[in-house]
């Protein structure tokens, strides 16, 4: 039973980091199931769109229920049981992500935030989170040369942004680790697979 998930700012390269550790724990004889926040579920999908896509305007505790909303729901419906079938998950965000956009970025309050993200995970944490870290500016220029279809976040000012890369750098607690996002996706991988391969090995030994 092991909990993994990678966070970090707009084009820090998440996906492609979360898409390579699947190849190499799979390579490893590991059977790993694979989710992005928001979505995994068909509510959660629901939830994903309106919160990334809508074009109206949406009140910030409206935009914090539909990711809770989503999150929920991928909790109980499929990452839990995931793991409680031992599977390895691994997360394309979590509930750092909240802290850092809706806390950080919108400036709801942290305490009632926090609290409100219990009740949608149940409680559950990640035994590692690996933060990756860019400037804001090299964040976006990922982004642009990828051709991203800009979403509500992404068109938001540099100084949002900053917010959110701020927080996602304070951030501290059980197995919350930092990696260097602007080196090589080489090195990155390097660093990033010292964790995951310590992690999932002290979860193997807590369970034999
Ligand atoms: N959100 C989400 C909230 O507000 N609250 C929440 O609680 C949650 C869960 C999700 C949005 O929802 C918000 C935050 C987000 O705005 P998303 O599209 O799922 O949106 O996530 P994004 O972070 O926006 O996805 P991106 O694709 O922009 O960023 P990634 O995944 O970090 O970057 P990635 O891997 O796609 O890479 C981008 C480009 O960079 C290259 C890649 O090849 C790719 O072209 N790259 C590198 N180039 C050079 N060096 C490296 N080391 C590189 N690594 C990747």
């Amino acid at each position: 039973m092991t909990f993994l998930v990678v966070e970090g700012p707009e084009g820090a390269g998440k996906t492609t980091l979360v898409r390579w550790l699947q190849t190499e724990l799979e390579a490893a004889g590991v059977s790993v199931l694979t989710v992005r926040e928001p979505g995994g579920t068909p509510v959660a999908e629901a939830a994903r769109k309106l919160a990334l896509k809508s074009r109206h305007d949406m009140a910030l505790g409206a935009e914090l229920f539909l990711v809770l909303a989503a999150r929920a729901d991928l909790v109980e419906r499929v990452i839990r049981p995931a793991l409680q079938a031992g599977q390895v998950v691994l997360c394309d965000r979590f509930w750092l992500s909240t802290l850092a956009y809706q806390v950080a970025g919108r400036g709801l309050p942290r305490a009632e935030v926090d609290a409100a993200l219990r009740l949608a995970t149940g409680g559950l944490e990640p035994d590692l989170t690996i933060v990756l870290d860019v400037p804001v500016t090299v964040g976006r220029d990922r982004q642009r040369t990828a051709r991203k279809v800009r979403d509500r976040f992404e068109r938001e000012d540099d100084a949002f942004h900053e917010r959110v890369r701020a927080a996602y750098r304070a951030a501290d607690g059980r197995g919350v680790v930092h990696i260097d996002a602007s080196q090589s996706k080489q090195a990155v991988r390097q660093a990033a697979w010292h964790w995951v391969a310590q992690t999932a090995e002290l979860s193997l030994r807590g369970v034999s």
